[in-house]
């Protein structure tokens, strides 16, 4: 269903919209069905690598896994991604062409899951077009603030900022920002949140018994083309999920 008015008009003005429930119960088991199977496929090749480091509390090694482009690796996150309702919400945001950037599992295992900074997807995705690019970010497990959930800080999506090398966790930062107004996005199992792509997000060490398993879909208008002329196109990584899309 396209979103009233009123939710676009907040998304507008606050870079971020906490949806509610995209997915029934069922979905959200095949889907994390798929998410461990495929977390213990890429260990068996040697492939999950954690993407930040860092240090809990009691001194172990922090772990973020990445499942990168899940819907190459099990049919229920090719569902997801092309799922109409999702689509209709993020045909309200940036219209009718809707091409997938970027598509990631990522994986806070209980106790070790670590910190990703605050950044903004268009410092990777940033394209010719503005207001191209919206984020969905679906939660697995019920997502809180002890496992790791997201933050926003609502307004701050108009502009650009510096980033720098996370000399600390890996990845890239945002070189300043005031987050004293920033909010975590709670959400349960199967709900979803939208975020703008300038606006600066974040997710804190998963400190609970509980996994934090979550998918972030990133989609761009399909008319648009990064301002990164090197950015690759890859059709199989990046397919057109509604309307038209212009390789590059
Ligand atoms: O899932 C996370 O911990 C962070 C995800 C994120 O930053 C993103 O989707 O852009």
């Amino acid at each position: 269903m396209m979103l009233s008015n009123d939710l676009i008009d907040a998304y507008n003005r606050d870079g971020y919209l906490r949806y509610g429930h995209m997915i029934a119960p069922e979905e959200v088991e095949t889907l994390r069905e798929a998410y461990m199977s495929t977390l213990a496929v890429m260990r068996e090749e040697n492939r999950l690598h954690s993407a930040r480091r860092g240090l809990t509390m009691d001194g172990k090694q922090t772990e973020v896994y990445q499942i990168r482009s899940p819907h190459l690796r099990h049919p229920a996150f090719e569902r997801l991604m092309r799922h109409p309702g999702l689509l209709d919400t993020v045909e309200s945001l940036i219209g009718p062409n809707i091409r997938v950037v970027l598509y990631q599992g990522l994986y806070k295992p209980p106790h070790t899951g670590g910190i990703i900074s605050w950044h903004q997807d268009d410092f990777y995705f940033q394209v010719d077009k503005e207001d191209a690019v919206v984020s969905c970010w679906l939660a697995l497990d019920d997502a809180t603030v002890d496992n790791g959930c997201m933050w926003v800080v609502p307004g701050l999506h108009r502009s650009m900022l510096e980033h720098e090398d996370d000399r600390e966790a890996g990845g890239k930062k945002i070189v300043a920002l005031d987050d004293s107004a920033a909010v975590p996005v709670e959400l349960k199992a199967g709900q979803c949140m939208f975020h703008h792509g300038l606006a600066p997000h974040r997710t804190l060490p998963n400190t609970s018994d509980r996994h934090r398993r979550a998918l972030a879909i990133h989609y761009m208008d399909g008319l648009a083309k990064p301002l990164d002329s090197d950015r690759k196109f890859d059709p199989d990584t990046m397919p057109v999920v509604r309307g038209q899309g212009i390789d590059w």
